[in-house]
């Protein structure tokens, strides 16, 4: 490489290397020296957010020479390398994380300590980096945490968005979105403006020279060109210098930022077009969680940022100088979700337009190299692209992706002879006007492995929709990877006194990298004085909760109360059921309302916290929310009620705010439909911080429930196999009734008691009219009795706590580990590889 230092004097500058600091001083030494310098500040007027800039790029330092180091290892080592795609990556903060991956944190702690700071204040100074909508985009955060813990050679590639997920303002009681500019100061992201990729868009294709086997090659020209620019992100992992590499890509006008034509012409605006052209392909991430929004723009997202990586994964592969045929020993590409399935086309244009490869030989490697994970059985979310867009956009790649279909619906009418119907039904063009691309199906066709992400989830994806494809190519190809979450981040760094004492009952922190440790716990369900801790770090964490409510929204709540936390994404389609639990909430009051003053000093005392965000233009979406701040306008203020149950819903749910909440949830809800949330994994949070949860038979509560005992758990509602009748008998029963309790809530709503009625008649109408399609009144008696079950078993304190802890002892399944060790296993056949520390 031309760039490289010459051989003789290597010496030299390896003499001078960076070294990693060591110990307090030096550490205090280099936060003072970027203050000074970096930041151009000084001892008068460095406040917290600078102290956080200081400590940020201090630690930054080392973690940077771990990341070079780790980099130049694993190219020495030239083994099989994981890639995994996603639109989505949902990181929260850095810094507190970075500190704890590498053991720096007491040393940090003491070192701004003795500068005048608290590291609590430093840490909260930082921007979230929001670049996810929810549990898909946290998914890939988690699964990055742990392919550096476990060692594994794996890049994360990625869109580095402008804006990341909106931030939620509540005004009025209602969901205002505010853009989240988080990029203003950034110390994580390393811009690569060498490595610069060309991408096309539009263009025609023109037939070409012929190729050496004698065919008319297909030359794709004339396109806009728009540069990919690389920004890189350590990610390290916990205990082990291991540190991978996130590469996000942003985008640029190709030649040039101006136009110095219409510049010199006058016209300064049109000057810049083509560059905000260009730039607005990573401005914004769509705001949509399991959705298909069927933009434009988003499939230029997409394949801009698919081009790119692929274009950087082959430029890798080939500096081995292997063999092509030995390109998915080397490479495994795992599709998170289907947004990146334009990946397998791509792959198979370069084959064969640009490496002269033949069809066949191409796709034998391109369908070894992919894996896909399905997150969702929703309807609609299963991404369709028009067909006449794809042709616009993209021309190449709708004929290699007709190819694709022609060639695999040739192989199934071999195997299923006469079966026309089976042929349009598994057809990746289906037809309509226009006609769309079905992505989960090319998807499925272009991998060897296909997943789902909970046991129930990946059972019900192979007996509905993509049963004809089971049939097709056989159970093997199918498979379950149950989700998992880093407990570095849920346990470790959300939770630190619960992390510490459980260290020192297992005997240290190793079980941070193996959680099944957790078990030993178990042996102390007796021992008194560790149940009161436990019960004490508990309360600690309530009391931190109601202390930010207090600051953030005026309202105080009691820590003793039973805090019923549900907190999660807000959809249009309603499935994870938040209106149920606003509901109950109403039934709830309405109850208290009407007993005596005796039967009310029975009563658990109860806080209600939501959280979560819609999509901006949802409405329905946007009722629920309003229905809750209503609910808590009421309730909070009734002299009556007198603090029995209270309402809360905090704003603008994120990362860091998760990192608050999960620890503190006494119950939590979990209350999808069953058979509609594919995992969920804020379940897994809550439960291994002590928290219990209440839930449906759906997504990976059910595994939950295996691993921690149906005793410890508030199951509710009908099971995924009795939906499909249910429904049948809403739309075509006779007399199906709505459930008399909620029956009486719907009637306060009715009667103005939560505001004006017309805010929620679509609300009511969704339960009434038509047909309840999320079943809210078949699982509502449920749902209120099982809530009694709750207050039941918080009333004996002692109960709740072996609960509590028999929970934790038993989620060692649930580490994010376990998940990537069967991904590396079953799907991508990759080894750890083993770094050194110099
Ligand atoms: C999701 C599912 O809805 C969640 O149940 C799942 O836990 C998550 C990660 O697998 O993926 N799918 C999706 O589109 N958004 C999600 O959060």
């Amino acid at each position: 490489v031309e760039a490289s230092i010459p051989q003789p004097l290597r010496e030299t500058w390896l003499k001078l290397s960076a070294c990693e600091f060591n110990g307090k001083e030096q550490f205090q030494k280099e936060v003072v020296r970027h203050v000074e310098t970096t930041l151009a500040r000084s001892i008068y007027n460095c406040d917290d957010n600078a102290a956080y800039s200081g400590t940020a790029l201090a630690i930054r330092d080392n973690l940077v020479i771990k990341w070079n180091k780790t980099q130049q290892q694993q190219t020495l080592q030239d083994q099989k390398r994981v890639y995994y795609l996603s639109l989505e990556f949902l990181m929260g903060r850095t810094l507190d994380n970075a500190m704890l991956n590498t053991g720096l944190k007491d040393t940090a702690r003491e070192g701004v300590g003795e500068l005048g700071f608290r590291i609590e204040d430093i840490i909260d100074q930082e921007h979230d980096a929001a670049l996810g909508n929810g549990g898909l985009g946290r998914l890939a955060a988690c699964f990055l945490d742990s392919l550096a813990t476990l060692n594994y050679p794996a890049w994360g590639y990625g869109l580095r968005y402008r804006y990341g997920i909106f931030k939620q303002e509540i005004i009025n009681g209602f969901q205002a979105e505010v853009p989240d500019y988080w990029l203003d100061f950034n110390p994580w992201e390393f811009p690569r403006h060498d490595v610069a990729i060309d991408v096309m868009f539009y263009g025609t294709v023109n037939p070409g020279p012929r190729d050496d086997h004698g065919n008319i090659k297909k030359v794709w020209e004339g396109g806009e060109i728009v540069q990919a620019i690389a920004y890189d992100v350590p990610i390290p992992g916990y205990g082990t210098d291991c540190t991978n590499n996130l590469r996000l890509w942003s985008s640029k006008p190709s030649g040039g930022e101006f136009d110095f034509g219409r510049f010199n012409s006058g016209d300064y605006e049109g000057s810049i077009r083509d560059q905000q052209r260009a730039e607005t392909i990573s401005a914004v991430l769509y705001p949509n969680d399991n959705i298909d929004a069927g933009k434009e723009l988003r499939l230029k997202q997409q394949y801009f940022w698919v081009a790119a990586s692929l274009h950087d994964i082959v430029r890798r592969f080939k500096k081995s100088h292997r063999p092509w045929k030995e390109f998915p020993e080397q490479v495994a590409i795992q599709l998170n979700d289907t947004h990146p399935t334009l990946a397998i086309v791509e792959l198979q244009r370069i084959f064969i337009d640009i490496e002269n490869m033949p069809w066949d030989e191409a796709w034998s490697i391109v369908t070894r190299t992919f894996g896909y994970t399905n997150h969702t059985v929703l309807p609609e979310a299963l991404e369709k692209w028009s067909v006449p867009l794809v042709q616009n956009l993209l021309p190449r790649h709708l004929q290699i992706i007709y190819d694709i279909n022609l060639f695999f619906l040739q192989s199934v009418e071999r195997k299923f002879p006469k079966d026309r119907d089976l042929l349009r039904r598994v057809s990746v063009v289906e037809e309509g006007t226009p006609q769309v691309l079905r992505m989960a199906y090319l998807a499925i066709i272009g991998s060897h492995k296909v997943n789902g992400v909970a046991e129930l989830h990946s059972d019900l994806i192979k007996a509905t929709i993509f049963k004809d494809f089971v049939d097709i190519f056989g159970q093997d190809k199918f498979t379950n990877v149950t989700n998992g979450i880093t407990p570095r981040r849920w346990l470790h760094q959300a939770n630190p006194k619960l992390s510490d004492l459980i260290a020192s009952k297992v005997g240290g922190y190793d079980f941070l990298r193996d959680l099944t440790k957790l078990n030993v716990l178990e042996k102390y369900i007796d021992d008194k004085t560790f149940k009161k801790e436990w019960m004490e770090i508990k309360l600690a964490a309530k009391v931190k909760l109601a202390k930010y409510i207090k600051d953030t929204t005026q309202m105080s709540v009691n820590p003793h109360s039973l805090f019923d936390i549900q907190v999660k994404r807000i959809h249009e389609s309603q499935y994870k059921r938040q209106q149920m639990n606003i509901f109950g909430v109403i039934y709830r009051y309405l109850r208290l309302k009407e007993m005596t003053p005796e039967e009310r000093k029975k009563q658990v005392p109860r806080t209600s916290i939501f959280g979560g965000k819609a999509a901006p233009g949802y409405w329905m979406a946007k009722t629920i929310i309003r229905l809750i701040t209503a609910v808590g306008e009421v309730v909070n203020q009734d002299k009556e009620i007198n603090g029995l149950l209270k309402v809360i819903f905090i704003e603008d749910y994120n990362v860091s705010k998760a990192e608050i909440i999960v620890p503190a949830s006494d119950i939590s809800e979990h209350i999808s439909t069953a058979g509609t949330e594919a995992s969920g994994t804020s379940n897994m949070k809550f439960v291994l911080n002590g928290g219990l949860i209440i839930g449906t038979c759906d997504g990976a509560n059910i595994e939950i429930t295996r691993e921690i005992g149906e005793e410890n758990i508030f199951l509710l509602g009908n099971l995924a196999e009795q939906v499909e009748d249910l429904r049948h008998q809403h739309r075509f029963g006779k007399d199906v009734t709505m459930d008399p309790k909620l029956r009486e809530v719907c009637d306060a709503i009715e009667a103005g008691r939560f505001g004006p009625e017309q805010t929620y008649s679509g609300l009511i109408a969704s339960l009434t009219i038509g047909f309840d399609y999320y079943l809210v009144s078949d699982d509502f008696s449920s749902y209120v009795a099982t809530q009694d079950l709750v207050d039941e078993a918080y009333k004996d304190q002692d109960g709740w706590a072996t609960k509590s802890i028999t929970s934790v002892a038993r989620m060692g399944f649930f580490s994010a580990d376990r998940a990537i060790n069967e991904y590396a296993d079953e799907i991508w056949n990759v080894e750890p590889s083993n770094i050194k520390p110099s």
